[in-house]
């Protein structure tokens, strides 16, 4: 065999260095403070490794193995372990000792040994509905993980009732309803422009299902919701099966199509679909989505271009990088017209924003983003006030960067932002991680917890935090108090 050896790509270095292991630690060291009172729980978080080298210098960072993680809060302790999740394609590489899946998503540059095992890597999110746990990838089925070990249990089509190719990676849970609000893109293969919505009951089950077209076979990352309406945003991500099938790439910027918004009823069918256009723009990450009258507003981290310049134009055009910046789509269904409104809503850029989980989809005050401001590399947390402007921000000092916050209520029914972020902090020099507890109230007084972790916890995409009391019941008993 030839040596394993990982390709010259910046991909793979410094914090990136694949680190292809697996940690059971128990009884983090916490290096300062202490955990809050109440704490209690579990962070999930998805990402991705590399199990074995590619020969190809073009990876990217979506692409690679899912790695599974957990910080458990227990008793005033913090433990942490990660595994693989051991897809169809992890498992079949396991066996035959070497990378044989090609080019991200495309299976027209697979090995012959891949056969027609599916490309899905598992490695966006994670996500607990109805007592299960689920490891995410927007190209694949869900596969379901234990919620203790982090063994993988398998894929499932959540017993027959995903009937699309795929599910999304971006599926919003309601704590407050128990509902499961998803959807399939691409949904009858790759390169088909047909999209479903799922709605799923807190028992599991699927209460409405509404498929629909989009304009192009596009990338939907993420989506959001309302009361109301669910809102997708189609950009012009778009993949063209004659450029898959010759070894291209999954998806090319395509700059003279239209940024199309779809408003689709939460609780109708696809006759009542309302469309709005505007020029391109593309996106990953939605933070919030609401109804305000006959308007619904969609917040969202834009990039005015192409926010994945390793995906060139259909011309093989490179595009510029762009900053992303938070700004507010609206859109009215009362006037008589097809386009919408933009108006950005913080300075600095930002990116993998969030919310406390229980005003998703409900008119709100509060955002956390990463933030992106320093010219030494480093990124800070932030928190912005939507309703006064003002940008808090917390920075884990030079050099260091932080992943993606998780909010966790400090009560099941505290008011909105009345509670801890959780935030996985790259001490980049040091080669290792921390994990911090912020005061959502006031991010800026630095961290009242810090737990040391003596590995690196590469960075990973999303993930969700389940109570103590949840993973034991399936169902989140939580309310909205008043502000
Ligand atoms: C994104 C991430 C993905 C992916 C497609 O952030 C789009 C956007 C982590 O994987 O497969
Ligand atoms: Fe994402």
């Amino acid at each position: 065999m030839e040596p394993l050896r990982f390709p010259e790509n910046d991909l793979f270095k410094g914090w990136g260095e694949p680190l292809r292991t697996e940690s059971t630690i128990e009884g983090l060291e916490i290096i300062q403070g202490a955990v809050p009172e109440g704490l209690e729980g579990t962070l999930y978080r998805n990402g991705a490794d590399w199990q074995y080298p590619s020969n190809r210098p073009d990876d990217i960072f979506i692409d690679g193995e899912g790695m599974f993680h957990m910080f458990r809060f227990e008793n005033g302790q913090v433990s942490y372990r990660s595994r693989w999740v051991q897809t169809d394609r992890y498992k079949l590489q396991q066996k035959v000792k070497k990378q044989v899946f090609g080019r991200y998503r495309n299976k027209f540059t697979n090995a012959p040994e891949a056969g027609d095992v599916d490309m899905g890597t598992a490695n966006t999110t994670a996500m607990f509905h109805a007592g299960h746990l689920y490891a995410l990838k927007e190209s694949d089925l869900p596969y379901e993980m234990d919620p203790d070990t982090l063994e993988t249990i398998g894929r499932t089509d959540m017993a027959g009732q995903i009937t699309s190719a795929s599910f999304t990676a971006h599926p919003k849970v309601d704590p407050l309803t128990n509902e499961l609000l998803a959807f399939s893109y691409q949904a009858k293969g790759d390169g088909s422009k047909d999209v479903v919505f799922y709605l799923f009951d807190g028992d599991g089950k699927k209460i409405n299902e509404v498929w629909f077209e989009m304009p192009y076979a596009a990338c939907v990352h993420d989506f959001a919701v309302t009361d109301e309406w669910i809102v997708f945003p189609f950009f012009p991500l778009i993949t063209d099966m004659d450029v898959v099938k010759a070894g291209g790439t999954y998806f090319q910027w395509n700059p003279d199509q239209e940024t199309v918004i779809a408003l689709v009823p939460r609780y109708g069918d696809a006759s009542g679909i309302r469309w709005f256009r505007g020029p391109a723009t593309s996106a990953g990450h939605m933070l919030n989505a609401h109804r305000d009258g006959s308007k619904v507003h969609l917040d969202v981290c834009l990039y005015e271009g192409n926010c994945f310049a390793f995906f060139k134009t259909p011309q093989g055009e490179t595009t510029p990088v762009v900053p992303p910046f938070l700004t507010r789509i609206t859109v009215d269904l009362e006037r008589n017209e097809s386009g919408f409104e933009k108006t950005r809503l913080m300075g600095p850029s930002c990116e993998m924003p969030r919310t406390d989980d229980r005003v998703q989809g409900r008119p709100f005050r509060h955002g956390y983003m990463i933030v992106y401001r320093s010219a030494d590399g480093s990124s800070s947390t932030g928190h912005l006030n939507l309703e006064t402007g003002e940008l808090e921000i917390w920075s884990p000092g030079p050099g260091d960067t932080v992943q993606e916050c998780q909010f966790v209520p400090r009560t099941p029914d505290s008011a909105e932002g009345d509670g801890w972020l959780l935030v996985p902090v790259a001490r980049v020099a040091k080669g290792r991680s921390d994990l911090v507890v912020l005061d959502a109230q006031n991010i800026a007084a630095g961290p009242v917890c810090t737990i040391k972790l003596p590995v690196r916890v590469r960075s990973t995409f999303h993930g969700t935090w389940v109570p103590a009391e949840t993973l034991k019941t399936g169902r989140y008993a939580y309310a909205l108090g008043a502000g």
